[in-house]
């Protein structure tokens, strides 16, 4: 069949694309579009030698390498949500070069303060310097700064700080335009993307499939089947490794017949669709699974439930937050993203992780139910889709008061019996850090708030309602967290608990300390706050010389009193 070569370049670089004269025009565009690495929603455009735009269509006129034509990546639609993470069949390979792409070309990059300001035509560090010579020769001259030179340096760094407390918006596209252009590859490259890249990924694969056939010791076994575990000690490749173990030691490999291969490719394609985010990462997917297995084991569920359940219960935990991309469901639903329209505001988070879930199983390369007859991987997707469904904050109370109703009289055979027990589990497991030694835990909290942080910080930007607990300027790590454990995880665990007594030395104990922890710490933080205002009354009534009655009243503020909130929490 005869074929047309075409030449051109795209981002300077030279390639060459080959097609039947006689192929769809969309078969056409969408080899363009993949030698431009670019997404379903951007824009290409291709000129000729003489500038002209021309059709990118089966009939376009065949070129010679010295005469190429020049393919541009115009633009990105960004009305889906952050960074358009559908990854429906056909666009699958399109994002993972789009997000390929981030590593590659300028556009689209996550750039830094500093380049901001450069591209903005400031040069920072130069400004700095010659502040710095200024201040040397007239601290030499003079013997102190003097207030101008203090001045500028002040509004230097305030820029400075502008910009980084941007930074991580730099997605949004807002420095799209800025970062083209010419400027010169940098470090900020090497900044870590929203989704995995491909060498990212192949890396820890190797290396997990070299470890995976190492032994894990014993002692490390014993220490997997308990909640005092520390994930910050074990990196992604180990992390992998570990829930190898985990599969292995529940004997799944050998009660479902799967193969160690599939496993592992399971185990990596769950590991490549937890995304850089600060809290609903690969980690956290491990620390809720960890947990999850250290409850089975804690309870000897193994002698209560069936394999299949326990499987379920493994298996959501690994799934349940699977492309998670640090938004939450109430972002999603007043942003209108695509993964709300597409659930229709219902648990579109949960929805998609479940999806993702199902998606990669299947994949036959994926699938470690492949050798399950029918009736059971039916059962699994059932188990496995209630489940992560469970996880949804907003069905908390309502899960909760259904298993205090059947608690009196609990019977591990009863099926609805177990399907809420296995919820219950599941949601424990997905908030439990603070179970965990306070080393393990206070960093988990300081990720989760860096995430909410960042949510209301977008939520701003684009004019949607700011979801409270998530606002920098009104929440502290003490005060959320205070609240969380009083009214949230304490009488979660407790019905837990009320079923295992056992558990309770196991998570209910640290929990118990986090809260003194937290309750101390908050106190300090009120002391403070306290001790700050008593000073600068202090300074504002020693700097005033003249203040009538009424100024006074209106600009200082009196006495400790005013700021104490009076929160009125009973002990627990
Ligand atoms: C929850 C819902 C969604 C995501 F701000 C994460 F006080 C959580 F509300 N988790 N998971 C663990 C938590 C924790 N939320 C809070 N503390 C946790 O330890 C409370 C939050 C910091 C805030 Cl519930
Ligand atoms: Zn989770």
């Amino acid at each position: 069949m005869a074929t047309k070569i075409i030449y051109f370049t795209v981002n300077g670089r030279p390639e060459q694309a080959e097609f039947p004269v006689d192929c769809p025009a969309q078969d056409v565009k969408d080899l363009f579009r993949s030698a431009a690495e670019a997404g379903p929603h951007d824009i290409l455009k291709l000129y000729n030698p003489k500038g002209n735009i021309i059709n990118i269509s089966p009939g376009l006129e065949p070129n010679s390498p010295n005469s190429c034509y020049k393919l541009e990546v115009v633009a990105a639609d960004r009305n889906s949500e952050p960074l358009g993470t559908f990854t429906s069949a056909p666009w699958e390979s399109y994002c993972l070069d789009l997000f390929q792409n981030c590593q590659q070309s300028p556009s689209s990059l996550v750039i830094s303060g500093a380049e901001l300001a450069g591209a903005l035509g400031f040069d920072l560090s130069s400004m700095e310097k010659r502040l710095q010579g200024l201040e040397k020769k007239i601290l030499m001259e003079a013997g102190e700064t003097p207030a101008v030179v203090y001045e500028m340096k002040k509004q230097v760094d305030s820029f400075r700080e502008k910009l980084e407390s941007v930074e991580h918006l730099s997605w949004l596209g807002l420095f799209k335009d800025l970062s083209e252009g010419n400027l010169k590859p940098s470090p900020f490259y090497l900044k870590r993307t929203l989704r995995k890249t491909r060498e990212e990924c192949e890396h820890v694969r190797e290396k997990f499939l070299q470890m995976s056939s190492l032994e894990v010791s014993e002692e490390v076994r014993q220490y997997l089947k308990t909640p005092t575990f520390d994930n910050w000690q074990w990196e992604d490749a180990e992390i992998m490794v570990l829930l190898q173990v985990m599969y292995t030691d529940l004997d799944f490999i050998a009660t479902f017949n799967i193969e160690p291969e599939v496993l592992q490719q399971f185990l990596f394609e769950v590991y490549r669709r937890y995304n850089n985010i600060p809290f609903h990462n690969f980690k956290h997917c491990f620390c809720v699974t960890q947990m999850m297995y250290g409850l089975i084991w804690l309870t000897d569920l193994r002698s209560k439930l069936d394999a299949i359940d326990l499987l379920i219960m493994l298996t959501s935990a690994v799934c349940h937050d699977l492309d998670h991309t640090g938004y939450n469901n109430a972002y999603q639903i007043n942003a209108r993203t695509e993964l709300a329209l597409r659930y229709n505001d219902i648990s579109p988070l949960e929805n998609h992780h479940c999806a993702v879930a199902f998606e990669l199983l299947e994949k036959t390369e994926n699938n470690i139910f492949r050798n399950l007859p029918m009736d059971q991987y039916k059962q699994i997707r059932e188990g496995i889709i209630k489940c992560i469904l469970a996880t949804d904050m907003t069905r908390h109370n309502d899960i909760l008061i259904k298993f205090k109703s059947i608690l009196p009289a609990f019977d591990f055979t009863n099926k609805d019996h177990k399907d809420v027990l296995m919820m219950i589990l599941i949601k424990v497991s997905d908030i439990s850090n603070e179970a965990r030694p306070m080393e393990v835990a206070e960093p988990w909290l300081d990720c989760l708030l860096q995430e909410f942080y960042n949510q209301s910080d977008v939520e701003k930007l684009e004019g949607l309602p700011v979801t409270p607990f998530m606002d920098r300027d009104k929440v502290t790590k003490p005060s959320s967290q205070t609240g969380f454990i009083r009214f949230v995880l304490l009488p979660l665990f407790i019905e837990l608990a009320n079923l295992f007594p056992c558990l309770e030395q196991h998570i209910i104990d640290p929990v118990r300390k986090a809260l003194d922890y937290y309750t101390e710490m908050e106190k300090a933080l009120e002391r403070e706050k306290q001790n700050r205002a008593q000073s600068e009354n202090a300074a504002k009534i020693k700097d005033t010389t003249v203040v009538t009655q009424s100024t006074a009243e209106s600009h200082v503020e009196v006495g400790p009193e005013a700021h104490t909130p009076q929160t009125v929490v009973g002990d627990t």
